[in-house]
């Protein structure tokens, strides 16, 4: 009973960080930009949450338009590796 309590409080402030780093408040709610078909828009900490550390300022200086997004493309042989570019793509309706 007792162990059972313990895990559901873990589960809970798993929960609440989750949330914290999924919604900082500095951020802008919408990406600025598009990305190009294939590519996945990402939160730029979601990025690097899921980076090795080292990637971390990289990842962080391509955001160029500071909109906290960037555009992700994985690899479809190593699901581990990936390409990210800013999301930049203007998007401007069917042309
Ligand atoms: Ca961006």
């Amino acid at each position: 009973m007792r162990a059972k309590f313990r895990s559901h409080l873990l589960a809970l402030g798993a929960a609440l960080g989750w949330v914290v780093l999924g919604t900082p408040p500095s951020m802008a709610a919408q990406p600025e930009g598009g990305c190009a078909p294939g590519w996945e828009t990402w939160r730029v900490q979601k990025l690097v949450n899921f980076a090795q550390p080292q990637f971390e300022d990289t990842i962080r200086s391509t955001d160029r338009n500071d909109d906290g997004f960037l555009c992700v493309k994985f690899d479809k042989r190593e699901p581990n590796v990936f390409t990210f570019v800013d999301n930049n793509l203007q998007v401007e309706g069917d042309s």
